[in-house]
């Protein structure tokens, strides 16, 4: 019987608990961030997609894959510099600040077409 009552009067306390906790997790999350993850492969002496368009203003996550041997991409337009080793599926992640037309291309020497292999990442303004 006191345990109850001992309950009934902490029910508002953990209420306003939740309350506070909900309210934190909705301020943490603001209303327009999104996350776009893109699957990419690299080998010679191509980027598959070639061309990656993508919102202006989201994180941005490439999950890119060198297949016939290592490889390297370089987004100079996002500080973007990740060594891909063969096989290894790699995560290189930034937020697409500005619109535009930015080059990416491989920053590993992966043979006589290497200067070739690269490509184009299109950020809608929106
Ligand atoms: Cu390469």
């Amino acid at each position: 019987m006191i345990l109850a009552k001992v309950r009934a009067s902490a029910l508002p306390g953990i209420f306003l608990i939740l309350f506070l906790l909900a309210s934190v997790g909705v301020a943490q999350t603001p209303a327009r961030a999104t996350l776009v993850r893109i699957q990419v492969t690299a080998r010679k002496y191509t980027f598959n997609p070639e061309v990656i368009t993508v919102n202006a203003g989201g994180r941005v996550e490439l999950i890119i894959t060198a297949v016939d041997r290592d490889h390297g991409i370089t987004i100079p337009a996002f500080g973007v510099k990740q060594y891909l080793k063969k096989g290894v599926p790699t995560t290189v992640s930034f937020i697409a600040s500005k619109p535009g037309s930015f080059a990416f291309h491989c920053s590993v020497f992966c043979g006589m077409g290497h200067r070739h292999m690269k490509g184009k990442l299109v950020v809608r303004a929106r």
